[in-house]
């Protein structure tokens, strides 16, 4: 949807030039009309796969350059899409210019309205974070309404984002406050925000780290009151590292869900930290522990080379969160500038397809259907034509999850993950597993027979909020060596975390 795309990226010295801006902005008063006019729509109208359900995604997509159909859709694979050199904003430096768009709207200084030129002024002397500029924004604010949008839109042209997807982000704002029946400010404080970090790729800086790091320690609050507490009273009752020390060290960990093989494997590479360090005493033992965990969690991404759009497949027992997930995945993706394509997988419940397109609808996402019953593998096959034909970036597979114990799932999820093949090179690019850390030790068995079956690239666990069981991300990680990319905190949106294996276990460990 290209979302701020245009935002450069020149952050050398955020204060500075953020002053600067805006004093010229305050100054310059006739500039020329810079609108920027609208990209072209995203893409012709294509002949709709037979009974499909399509929509296209809302907002405005800059087209990749979509390669010409196969010639024969039904049996050929889809030719190697070139790879267009697709332009890459400069990704040079680190951040935004605060430039005086919003002085095309007013001959001077004095013809602005006095919100106008407090803002400018409030935000020209405050820390350019984008918590401090939505607490300007939001100052006196308590519900939705025009107040909020032009200060919105204010804040959004200041920051160079072109007018049109400056627009776009309101509306699209205004929007989900509809869907979801929000009015107050601290209904959607937390969304706006996260909107903005993902629109203006500040996720990771510092004041949007720190965010994330209080949402990451809620959600872990249960896990570390299980963990922690009698880590602390071990602590405090030993002062050496003697046998009973070690045995009670596994106890608790056997307790928080880290399962027994983990555990052993984990308090033998904790004794060979400690002999290495030299340490005698058990108070430091906490950094120590944390220093394993990070080392723990710094597993490789495995990434493939792939020609757009990139094929991504969500895989996993019956609601353990894949369809939100991929809703969630879907919504970041678009944030940042990406077009997606969810396509239905799960054909066994008209139900499931319904939920998936009200998702889309709702993150802006394209769609791509069959009718109930239909082969899942067909559905994936032509969802491939569908996304090439229309310049898609991504395309978010879902699948059923039935119980993974009966092998006709597995056998089906192959032939799809052949059929993906066949048709696209090296698709899928990503298979993910999706478990719930609610499940405990049933995540481990899931996810080696979804790996041993299909083969699994990247983890997910949701549902963290509201367990003491997350010492099965300890577990999972230890035995399968796969990756967890994200975390699910929450039901909401903004709810999916990219997951840090050093926040974790700084996280689990306060
Ligand atoms: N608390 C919490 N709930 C979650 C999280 N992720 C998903 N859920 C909830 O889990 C429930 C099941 O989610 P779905 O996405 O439908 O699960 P699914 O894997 O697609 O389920 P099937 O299609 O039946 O296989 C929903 O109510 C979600 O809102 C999370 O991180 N935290
Ligand atoms: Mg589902």
């Amino acid at each position: 949807m290209g979302f701020f795309s245009k935002v450069k990226k020149l952050w050398v010295s955020p204060e500075e030039r953020a002053a600067k801006a805006l004093k010229e902005y305050l100054g310059e008063a006739d500039q020329p009309d810079q609108k920027i006019e609208p990209e072209a729509p995203a893409q012709q109208e294509t002949p709709a796969p037979q009974k499909a359900v399509e929509f296209e995604p809302k907002a405005e997509v800059t087209p990749t350059p979509a390669p010409e159909p196969a010639p024969e859709p039904t049996q050929e694979p889809v030719s190697a899409p070139v790879v267009e050199t697709v332009a890459v904003p400069e990704s040079a430096g680190k951040a935004r210019i605060i430039e005086p768009v919003m002085a095309t709207e007013a001959k001077s200084d004095a013809d602005k309205p006095q919100w106008q030129r407090d803002l400018t002024k409030a935000l020209q002397q405050a820390d350019p974070r984008l918590s401090v500029w939505l607490d300007l924004i939001l100052d006196g604010i308590d519900t939705a309404g025009d107040d909020l949008w032009d200060r919105l839109t204010f804040l959004l042209k200041a920051l160079e984002a072109p007018a049109d997807e400056a627009d776009d982000f309101v509306s699209r704002f205004k929007e989900w406050l509809d869907d979801m029946d929000y009015e107050h400010v601290d209904e959607f404080r937390s969304e706006l925000q996260y909107r903005l970090a993902l629109a203006l790729e500040l996720e990771d800086e510092e004041d949007e780290r720190s965010r994330l790091f209080i949402k990451l320690s809620e959600g872990l609050s249960k896990t570390r009151e299980q963990i922690t507490k009698r880590l602390d009273a071990l602590l405090s009752s030993h002062s050496a590292f003697d046998d009973d020390f070690w045995e009670e060290f596994e106890e608790i960990l056997i307790m928080a869900d880290v399962g027994f093989e983990a555990t052993s494997e984990l308090v033998e590479r904790m004794k060979t930290r400690i002999r290495n360090s030299g340490e005698t005493n058990p108070e430091n033992f906490k950094d120590l522990l944390r220093e394993e965990l990070d080392e723990i969690f710094k597993l490789p991404k495995r990434i493939k080379a792939f020609n757009p759009p990139e094929v991504v497949m969500m895989i996993g027992v019956n609601g353990v969160g894949k369809t939100t997930t991929i809703a969630k995945i879907a919504h970041r993706e678009q944030m940042q500038g990406r077009k997606v394509l969810i396509v239905a997988g799960d054909t066994f419940r008209a139900a499931a397809i319904g939920q998936l397109e009200i998702w889309a609808k709702r993150v802006g996402a394209g769609f791509f259907a069959k009718d109930e019953g239909s082969d899942p593998a067909a559905v994936a096959y032509e969802a491939i034509d569908y996304a090439v034909k229309n310049g898609y970036d991504l395309m978010l597979l879902d699948t059923a999850g039935r119980l993974h114990t009966k092998t006709n799932l597995m056998e089906e999820l192959l032939k799809i993950r052949r059929v993906l093949g066949k048709k696209h090179d090296e698709a899928p690019h990503r298979s993910i597993l999706v478990i719930d850390a609610t499940t405990g030790q049933n995540a481990m068995s899931q996810t080696k027979l979804f790996n041993e079956a299909i083969g699994v690239d990247e983890l997910i666990l949701t549902k963290l909020d509201g367990t003491a069981k997350g010492g099965i991300m300890i577990a999972v990680t230890m035995q399968h060596k796969i990756p967890i990319t994200f975390i699910g905190l929450g039901e909401k949106m903004e709810d999916l975390r990219p997951f840090n294996g050093a926040d974790f276990a700084k996280a689990l460990l306060m």
